[in-house]
């Protein structure tokens, strides 16, 4: 090959032309890794450049636009002014505040004592406990069960570990009219089972569930474990919403149900838990022999997380280890406030006739666009599902971002489920009102 170059090279500077010369021998070569063909689209990177572009009121992507909570912003300016050890290198697999607090707090919620050495990985954010534990459990060949609607980097994970995703859907319970929260959507377990085979690796769940607010029950999650333990499959649990749940509904972790420690790796985030989305920390917890494996993928890429970020996590559960259960701890004064927000943008979007699917737990509600009849003209995005062509529009034209509920789908289920948008409601008020006032008018204008 580098023969072919040098050869190529002394024939094109001859010509005076060898910029040409280099980019088509670039071209001629494929250059990519064949674990990334086909994932190169991505709907953060693609829809909240579209949002900075057009300067929209955004409830597009799941971050709050207000603070986090005071006591958390002072424990990361201690941890900065707090001497050197702060800005070097921590433990590798997690500073040890952190993981000695999470093993505590997550133990008592579990139910299981947790080693705060062997059983959890601090990560980069949660996206990166989702990455080490698809790297380091999932192999050519095998398959891995994943229920849609899901976050969607489940997907591109699990191809690029070389494995293969099996959908399931959520699908609308719809006896009597419309389906009206979350909780009517629902597995079927005769599908789900049909699923199960001698490749099948891991099943991967999200409650509360990103983008539609689902909280499991602790019959659909036995349903699930029963099945992990008979054909000795490994549930990969992402429980990055878990302190959000409304109107009565419990977050129930399916490594508490019996059986499962021992075959459940679960995600979670500091980020979700204490409204500081940007300093992506994150942490996977499960039994030691699994976890070992994951901490194999994470010292042979990113090695270790930022140590300042984690003394300030490591703070803040310690403070929620003391209230928890009280009405000082941020996590039930949180989803008391995010249920204000949530309840104010469903009375919005059925004011205006969007039809919301009320979630009973996380960041987000999805609402019904089929009923409406908008003229999406724009040639650029005649190929793209009915969701994206219409948030596309509703960016442009109306100034208002949401996200496409499809691009929680997979590419065979994508075509039934794209009339449905996806919006965040953790924001502040003032961002709901400058939607609510985006929608009122245009509907005013229908
Ligand atoms: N798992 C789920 C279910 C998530 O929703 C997220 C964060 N997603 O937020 C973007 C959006 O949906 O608008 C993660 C994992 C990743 O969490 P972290 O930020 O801790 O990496």
């Amino acid at each position: 090959m580098l023969r072919r170059v040098a050869a190529n090279v002394a024939v094109n500077s001859w010509k005076g032309n060898i910029f040409e010369l280099d980019h088509k021998l670039i071209m001629a070569r494929q250059l990519h890794a064949r674990r990334i063909e086909g994932i190169d689209k991505n709907i953060w990177v693609d829809f909240t450049q579209l949002a900075a572009d057009y300067k929209v009121v955004n409830l597009g992507q799941g971050f709050p636009d207000f603070s986090p909570p005071s006591y958390i912003q002072e424990a990361l300016c201690k941890a900065v002014n707090g001497g050197c050890s702060m800005h070097q290198y921590t433990h590798a697999f997690g500073h040890p505040p952190l993981v000695s607090i999470l093993a505590k707090f997550f133990g008592r919620v579990v139910g299981h004592e947790i080693d705060a050495f062997e059983d959890i990985l601090v990560t980069v954010g949660a996206y990166q406990a989702l990455f080490c534990t698809f790297q380091a459990l999932v192999d050519e060949e095998d398959e891995v069960i994943i229920i849609e609607p899901f976050f969607d980097c489940y997907q591109p994970m699990v191809k690029m570990a070389g494995g293969k995703g099996v959908y399931v859907p959520l699908r609308p319970r719809v006896e009597g009219g419309k389906a009206l929260t979350s909780a009517d959507w629902v597995l079927s377990s005769e599908e789900l089972a049909s699923k199960f085979n001698p490749r099948t690796k891991a099943i991967v769940i999200n409650t509360p569930n990103n983008p539609l607010g689902k909280v499991y029950k602790r019959e659909e999650l036995q349903v699930i474990a029963d099945l992990c333990i008979k054909h000795d499959v490994v549930c990969i649990s992402d429980e990055v919403y878990e302190w959000l749940t409304y109107d009565g509904a419990k977050h129930v972790k399916i490594a508490s149900l019996p059986g499962m420690w021992e075959r459940t790796v679960t995600i979670g985030s500091g980020g979700k838990s204490f409204s500081a989305t940007g300093w992506k920390v994150g942490w996977a917890i499960g039994a030691g022999p699994i976890v070992k494996h994951l901490k194999t993928v994470h010292q042979n890429s990113v090695y270790h997380c930022a140590t300042a970020a984690q003394e300030a996590v490591a703070q803040g559960f310690q403070r929620e280890y003391e209230l928890f259960g009280t009405p000082e701890s941020y996590f039930l004064q949180l989803p008391e406030m995010l249920n204000q927000k949530r309840k104010k943008l469903a009375t919005c979007l059925e004011s205006v006739g969007l039809q919301p699917i009320l979630p009973e737990g996380g960041y987000f509600m999805i609402s019904d666009i089929s009923s409406l009849k908008v003229d999406l003209n724009d040639p650029s995005t005649q190929d793209e599902p009915h969701d994206y062509r219409f948030v596309k529009w509703l960016i442009k034209e109306k100034g208002l971002a949401t996200i496409p509920v499809s691009a929680f789908y997979s590419p065979e289920h994508r075509k039934d489920f794209q009339n449905y948008i996806r919006f965040c409601f953790v924001k502040e008020d003032s961002t709901l009102n400058a939607a609510e006032d985006i929608l009122r008018k245009w509907s005013d204008l229908k």
